[in-house]
Order: C-alpha cells, then structure tokens, then sequence
C-alpha cells in the first residue's frame, strides 16, 4: 500500500495537484504533459472545488485564456517553458496561420471534451459562498457558451445534435481501438510527412504509449488542419477523421445540462442551454444506442457508418441521462459482465478501456485496455444518475483501492491479479486527474 489510509491519501492527493501547480493552472503532470490541457483541468478544477474554490475557478480562466475568436476551446494552452520538450509544440502547430487563434496565448489548433459546464457546477456546488460563486458563473457563462455555439456550428454539419471530432487527440481517448479502422484508411506511403521527432516515447514507456504509425497518422491531419489555416469550412471538406464520439457527445450535453441550470440560477437565457443538450441526449439514443449490446457505438462521418464501440466510452451517455430509465438495465449489465468485470478466476478493477475479451485488448497500452480514473469518475456521476449505486461503490471502491495501493498514476492494470512480468505502474506518476478526482471521491457529500 503507497498510502495505508483515506486520510493519508486525502493528503497526498492534494500534494501532487500542489506539486503540479504553475502558479495558473495545473500540469496533467510533470515532464511528459508541462502545459494546460482542456479537459485535464476541467477534472482538476473539481478537485481543487471541495478545498479552494478560488484556486478552481483560476485553474479554468486560465484555460479560456486560450480560447479562439470562433469560440473554439483548444486541447492545449502552451505555456513558455525552455524546458518543455513536449511535441507538438506551437511551433508545429503554427496556429499563427488561422485567423481566429488568440495573439495572447499560444495554443494548439483542436478541441478535447467539453467538460467545463459540469466542472463549474460541480465547483459553484461545493462552495458556500453563494455570492462569490454567481459572480463566477456570470464571468465563465459567455465563455462556455461560445465554446458550446463553436461545436454545434462547426462540428455538426447535419444539424442532428451530434458533434463529430476530427483528430484522435480531440476525442481524449487518443489511441482508443475504436479510431483504428479510420487509422487504416491512411496510407503514410501515399503522403508527405513533415519530419517531426516524438518526445513521449522517450518520457513514457514506448510499450505504454501509442505506436509510430498512430503518431504518423496524428502528424499527418495536424498538417492538414496547417495546410488550409485551420479554416473551418476548408476543414469540413478535407478532414478525413470526422467522428461522432459517445462520449464527447454526452459531455457536451451533460456540461450544457449543467449551464441550463446554472444560467437560470443567476437569472440568464437557458432556451438555448436546453435546446442543444436536449437535442443531443436524444440523438445519442436515436442514433449511437445499440439497446442488443447494452452501449452506445460511435459513427464515422466520414463513410456514414457506425463503428460498434468494446471501449467504455460506449457506456458513457448515461452521464446525460440518454437512456429512459427502463432501458439501462443492459447497459449495466454489460458492465457486471465477464467483458468489464473479468472472469471468476481473472476478476477485473473496475473499468478496463476496452472489453477484456476483444482480441486488440493490451492491458499496458493507453487508451487500449487499462483503468482510467476520468473514465470511472464519470461512469460513477451516471450511475447515481439512475439509482444504481451498487455498481457505482464498486467503481468507487477499487478507483480508490488502485491509487491507495499504487498512486496517482496516469492509468492502471485492470486485472485484479498482476499478469507476470508486468510492472504495475503505467503511465505518468504524480497525475493530476488521478489525484483531483479521489479527492472529490473522499470529500464529496454524496459519495455511495
Ligand atoms: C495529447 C494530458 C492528455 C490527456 C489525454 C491523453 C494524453 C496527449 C498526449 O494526455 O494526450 O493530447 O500527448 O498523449 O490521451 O486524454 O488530456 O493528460
């Protein structure tokens, strides 16, 4: 055990987010992510809400320093750090050529998951200063409303509610199986690359991170999006990853359910809010639900097909209520099942990445089979949303059970017994969302 009680891990946890601040936002971690990223401190601002509401509301003005002039909200705000050897940088990005970046920020050219909106309430939540916290949501409420007007205007082109990605990076889960056949549709022989140097492979170990090929296929659309100036309508046409993602799509409707009652709390407009995330909770139901396998899939723009999604990320939607309540019990039990729970003799922590019987499962890699603490925290939010809080104790107990017994790590093994010759620390030590999301789990009023 790292940490022999909840009150020494309570401790901890607050250390790493304090060892990790910049003095205006909060590294993901240390060396292999030194700048701010969208969704990161999203999670992180929930934290910092139960002790230091101040810091939390700083952690997300910080973040919309970087928001572009069209609203949208970047995935990474650069910080000037000699030391970053963080790729890709701004220079690669070259967000200079679009004409709607900001000049006072450097930041990179894609979005990352909305979840700003149900950060905010969660923080305006936790706090008893009711005054102070409806000033906060007065000054961050235009802010998220662009980010939200910027997605359903850009990226759903077919007006159905449904948001569509268009890198692997925005989605957040980066190398999820679920991008694979998209990724097999690019032919780096048939491109010209622009020579670029990974980092994170000589941060990260090279087993845990994504492969060659994956960053080649990254490269190759950031220099799209470069090519035509991130041009939005240009974009459109030429992107060739454009994705309807579950989960994306039910945090942006989730954060927009969150603002709808956060604007008729300080007495602003709310059609808007509850037009958009209304639309959206029911087109994820109407389009991505696949009520025989209990989860949602994801939809490929860009052949107009469905991509049936083994990843958790299919599970998602219920965070924004998508399902009628008499229609979850697949769901859940898709979750109890051998795929996400294990088998008897091979019982699983709540919540591996991908179904553990899909033959691209690799228990090491990222986005391709280990537990992920954001990825519990908000299938945890969604199961108390529909009464069943059995199943979200358990997510709850071995969230807490993994980072007591081995830290704040970036990501966990998801088998209970460890494989041999498998080393248990994956990923970054010391991560930011690991540690802001136990603390709301030891300090929330509600927690079951
Ligand atoms: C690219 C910071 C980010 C997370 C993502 C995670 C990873 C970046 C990378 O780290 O992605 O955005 O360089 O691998 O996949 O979800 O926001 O923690």
């Amino acid at each position: 055990m790292a940490y022999a009680t909840r009150e020494e891990l309570l401790a901890a946890a607050q250390g790493v987010l304090a060892h990790n601040w910049t003095g205006s936002f909060t590294k993901p971690t240390e060396h292999l992510y030194p700048h701010q990223w969208n969704w990161d401190s999203g999670f992180i601002a929930i934290g910092y809400g139960h002790y230091d509401f101040e810091r939390a509301v700083t952690e997300l003005k910080s973040l919309y320093r970087g928001q572009w002039r069209n609203g949208m909200l970047p995935h990474i705000v650069f910080r000037e750090d000699p030391q970053s050897r963080y790729f890709p940088g701004p220079d690669f990005w070259e967000t200079h050529r679009a004409e709607d970046a900001p000049t006072a920020a450097m930041t990179s050219g894609i979005t990352q998951p909305p979840v700003q909106g149900w950060a905010l309430w969660h923080i305006v939540r936790a706090t008893k200063d009711r005054r102070r916290a409806r000033e906060v949501v007065n000054e961050l409420l235009p802010l998220i409303r662009a980010q939200h007007e910027y997605l359903y205007l850009y990226r759903d082109p077919n007006k159905e509610g449904l948001v569509y990605v268009r890198h692997p990076w925005e989605s957040g889960t980066d190398n999820s199986p679920a991008w694979d056949d998209a990724l097999k549709r690019f032919d780096p022989s048939e491109v010209v690359l622009p020579v670029y140097q990974r980092q994170d492979n000589q941060i990260g170990k090279v087993n845990h991170r994504p492969t060659q090929r994956d960053y080649d296929y990254y490269v190759y659309l950031l220099d799209v999006y470069r090519r035509y100036s991130y041009e939005e309508g240009a974009l459109e046409s030429h992107c060739p990853f454009r994705i309807q993602d579950p989960m994306f799509n039910a945090i942006l409707a989730r954060s927009g359910e969150c603002m709808s009652e956060l604007a008729e709390w300080v007495g602003a407009p709310t059609d808007s809010w509850v037009r958009q995330s209304t639309m959206t909770r029911r087109a994820l139901y109407d389009k991505l639900w696949d009520p025989q396998r209990g989860t949602f899939d994801a939809w490929d723009l860009a052949i107009e097909q469905r991509i049936p999604l083994e990843t958790n990320s299919g599970l998602i939607p219920i965070i924004a209520g998508s399902l009628p309540n008499d229609e979850v019990a697949p769901l859940l039990r898709r979750i109890e099942s051998p795929a996400f729970s294990g088998e008897p003799q091979s019982p699983a922590f709540l919540i591996p990445t991908l179904a553990l019987n899909d033959p691209r499962l690799d228990i090491e890699k990222y986005w391709r089979g280990p537990v992920w603490i954001n990825m519990n925290w908000m299938l945890y939010e969604g199961l108390l949303r529909y009464g069943a809080y059995d199943t979200a104790a358990r997510i709850r107990e071995d969230s807490l059970h993994l980072i007591q017994t081995y830290g704040f790590q970036e990501y966990f093994l998801p088998y209970q017994q460890l494989p041999a010759g498998v080393a248990p620390h994956l990923g970054a030590g010391k991560f930011s969302w690991t540690a802001s999301l136990c603390i709301d789990w030891l300090m929330r009023s509600d927690a079951v």
